[in-house]
C-alpha cells in the first residue's frame, strides 16, 4: 500500500481571492479579508490553503493573466499582505500554496512587451512568433487552424513586427516558449523562487501538461467542417519535452525547498485532457520525481464537451454508472501504481457540485450537499475543497442574463454562439450554449462567498464585482455555524471522520458494487482487514439499501434512517471494525 506523506493525508481548501471577503469596500475580495476570516478557515479542519492567483494582472482571465509575478494585484493588497498570510497560516498549523501560472503571461507583462518590441529583441523567442500564411487571393492567414480554449483562434497578428503570436487562451495571454532555457530560468526565479523564498509550502501548477508544444505547428485535422478553426489540444498537451521540463523544474527549484515544518514542498498539477492513467502515471509516479499529484477533470467534465472543443458548453446527459466508472478508474489507479491523485468535485472553473451532480432545489439542496460531501471524504486520494462547497453554495439562478456572467470563457463561447446562430450555421446553438452555461459556467463558482444575511451577504460593504446569489439570506456561513444540523456542521464532522479513519478512507483500496445501478452509488473501502461500506442515494426517491450484515453504522447524512431503505439523497457509511 502507500507510503504515508503529509500531502496525501491533508485536506486542501481553495480560496478564490476576488470572491472570498472584501475588507475595504471596493467590491473586490482581498487578502486582508482572508486574514480577517482566518478563524473561520481554521475552524473547518483543513490543513492547506490553496490561494488562486493574486498576482498583478489586468484581470482579463481573473488573474490567470499575470503581468508581474513579483507583485500583487493592488485591489487584493500587497506582497506584505501575502507574507502576513503565510505567517498566519503557519501560526494556525496550516500550509499555504500558491497558483503557478507559467504556460503564458499577460500581454502586459514586461517580458512580452520586450518580446513584441522587435524581432531582434533578446526576449523575442520567449514567446511563439510565426509569419503569416497567405491564401490564393493573397489574404493573410494565421500560421495554423487551431481553436483556442476560449473559442476563436490561437494566433493574433502583431502589426508592429508583422508576425503572429500564439495564445492557447485569450489573445491577452501569450504562451511562453519553454524551449528557451533563458525563459525557463526567468520563470523559475520570478514565478517560483520569489515566493518559495517567502515561505510558501508549494504550488498548484496551472495547465501543467501544456508547456511543451509541437513547435513545427502542424495543421489540425478538420473535425468541424463548418469552421476554419479546429480543436488542436493534441499539439500542445503532453508534448515531447514536457517531462524533461517538469523534471528540471523539480530538480532545479522545488527540491531545494521545504515546508515551514520541514517537509518536502507539495505540487499538484492541473492535468486536463488526459484520461489515460498510463499517461498520468508518468507525471505522478513517485519514481519520476515530477509532480506529487494531479487534478483530472473526468468527473467535473461529466456532461461537458472537452475544453478547447467547440462543444464544452453543449451539455449532454450523463448517468450515474458513468461517474462510478470514473471514480473506480482513479481509485484503482492509486491501488495498483505508485502514483497518487486528487479527490474533488468543485473548483473555480466548474459549476457547483450540488447543481451539477445532485439537486439544488429548496427541498433537496442541503441533503445533496451532505451526501456529496460524504462521497468525497471516504475516497482515497488527496481531498480538495473549494470555498463555499462546505456551506452548500449552488449555481446562480437560471434567470440570470448573460450580462451577470463575468468569465471571459463564457462570453467568448456566447459571442460565438450568437454569431453561428445569426449566420444560420447552427440555429439552435444560442439556446444550447445558454443551457450549458446555466449548468456549467465557471462563473457559478465565482459568486461572492455568502457569510451572513446582512447586505451583500457580508462579503462587501461596497458594490460586489459580481452579483451575490439571490439566496444568500438562506445559504450563509453564520446561520450554519449556529446550526448543528447544517451543511457546514456536517462538513466539519466528516472532515474529522476522514482523519480518524484515514487508513481506510485516505489509503484504503476501492471495490465498486452494483456498477450499473443508475440510482445508488455503493462501494467498499478496504485496509488491512478493515472494511467500510458506503451507500449513496443520488435520487429524490427512497432506494433499497444494500445489506450491511453485522457492520455498524458510522454516519448517515440523514436522521431516523431505516436499515433497508436509503432516504432520498442520503449518504451512509458502515464499518466492520
Ligand atoms: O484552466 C485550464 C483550462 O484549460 C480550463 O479550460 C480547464 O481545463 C477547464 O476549465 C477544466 O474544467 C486553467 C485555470 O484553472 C483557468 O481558470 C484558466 O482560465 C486557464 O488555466 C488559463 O490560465
Amino acid at each position: 500500500l502507500h507510503t504515508p506523506q503529509w500531502w496525501k493525508e491533508s485536506t486542501f481548501y481553495q480560496i478564490y481571492p476576488a470572491s472570498f471577503r472584501d475588507s475595504n469596500g471596493d467590491g473586490w475580495g482581498d487578502i486582508p479579508g482572508i486574514l480577517e476570516k482566518m478563524p473561520y478557515i481554521a475552524s473547518l479542519g483543513v490543513d492547506v490553503v490553496w490561494l488562486s492567483p493574486m498576482f498583478d494582472s489586468p484581470q482579463i482571465d481573473m488573474g490567470y493573466d499575470i503581468s508581474d509575478y513579483e507583485a500583487v494585484y493592488p485591489p487584493y493588497g500587497t506582497v506584505q499582505d501575502v507574507e502576513k498570510l503565510v505567517g498566519e497560516c503557519h501560526r494556525n498549523e496550516m500550509k499555504l500554496i500558491l497558483d503557478l501560472v507559467v504556460n503564458h503571461t499577460s500581454d502586459q507583462h514586461k517580458w512580452f512587451q520586450e518580446s513584441r518590441s522587435s524581432k531582434e529583441n533578446p526576449k523575442r523567442d520567449w514567446y511563439f512568433w510565426r509569419p503569416a500564411r497567405y491564401d490564393e487571393q493573397g489574404n493573410r492567414m494565421a500560421p495554423t487552424n487551431y481553436r483556442s480554449y476560449f473559442a476563436g483562434g490561437t494566433w493574433t497578428w502583431d502589426e508592429h513586427t508583422q508576425e503572429y503570436y500564439l495564445h492557447l487562451y485569450d489573445r491577452t495571454q501569450p504562451d511562453l516558449n519553454w524551449e528557451s532555457p533563458d525563459c525557463r530560468r526567468a520563470i523559475y526565479d520570478s514565478a517560483m523562487r520569489f515566493w518559495l523564498d517567502k515561505g510558501i509550502d508549494g504550488f498548484r501548477i496551472d495547465t501543467v501538461n501544456k508547456y511543451s508544444k509541437h513547435v513545427d505547428f502542424p495543421e489540425a485535422p478538420v473535425t468541424d467542417p463548418s469552421s476554419f478553426i479546429q480543436p488542436a489540444a493534441q499539439f500542445w498537451c503532453n508534448g515531447p519535452r514536457i517531462h524533461e521540463f517538469i523534471k528540471e523544474m523539480n530538480s532545479d527549484v522545488l527540491s531545494k525547498y521545504s515546508t515551514y515544518d520541514g517537509q518536502a514542498v507539495v505540487t499538484v498539477g492541473e492535468l486536463s485532457m488526459t484520461p489515460d492513467p498510463e499517461v498520468v502515471l508518468k507525471y505522478v509516479s513517485a519514481r519520476e520525481k515530477e509532480l506529487d499529484m494531479v487534478f483530472q477533470f473526468d468527473i467535473t467534465h461529466l456532461g461537458q464537451g472537452p475544453p478547447g472543443g467547440n462543444s464544452k458548453y453543449d451539455f449532454t446527459e450523463w448517468k450515474l454508472p458513468e461517474m462510478k466508472r470514473i471514480v473506480r478508474k482513479w481509485q484503482t489507479f492509486i491501488d495498483r501504481t505508485d502514483g497518487w491523485t486528487t479527490v474533488f468535485n468543485e473548483n473555480h472553473d466548474n459549476g457547483r457540485s450540488v447543481s451539477r451532480f445532485a439537486n439544488d432545489t429548496l427541498e433537496w439542496r442541503e441533503k445533496s450537499a451532505k451526501m456529496l460531501g460524504l462521497w468525497l471524504v471516504v475516497q482515497t486520494g488527496t481531498l480538495f475543497l473549494y470555498q463555499g462547497q462546505e456551506i452548500g453554495m449552488i449555481n446562480a439562478p437560471k434567470e440570470w442574463s448573460i450580462e451577470e456572467y463575468k468569465d471571459v470563457e463564457a462570453h467568448k463561447y456566447w459571442k460565438e454562439a450568437v454569431r453561428l446562430a445569426e449566420d444560420g450555421v447552427d440555429p439552435t446553438r444560442k439556446e444550447r450554449i445558454m443551457h450549458g452555461l446555466q449548468l456549467m459556467a465557471r462563473d457559478h463558482a465565482r459568486l461572492p462567498f455568502q457569510w451572513n444575511s446582512s447586505a451583500n451577504g457580508g462579503f462587501s460593504n461596497g458594490q460586489p464585482w459580481m452579483r451575490m446569489h439571490d439566496l444568500y439570506k438562506e445559504i450563509n456561513a453564520e446561520a450554519q455555524e449556529k446550526d448543528a444540523d447544517s451543511v457546514l456542521s456536517f462538513y466539519k464532522r466528516i472532515l474529522s471522520l476522514r482523519k480518524e479513519h484515514k487508513d481506510v478512507f485516505v489509503y484504503g483500496t476501492f471495490e465498486l458494487l452494483d456498477p450499473e445501478n443508475i440510482s445508488t452509488f455503493v462501494f467498499r473501502k478496504h485496509y488491512q482487514g478493515k472494511t467500510a461500506l458506503v451507500t449513496l442515494n443520488f435520487t429524490t426517491a427512497p432506494q433499497t439499501a444494500p445489506p450491511a450484515d453485522d457492520m455498524r453504522l458510522l454516519i448517515s447524512s440523514c436522521h431516523k434512517i431505516s436499515t433497508a431503505t436509503l432516504q432520498p439523497y442520503e449518504g451512509r457509511v458502515y464499518i466492520d471494525y
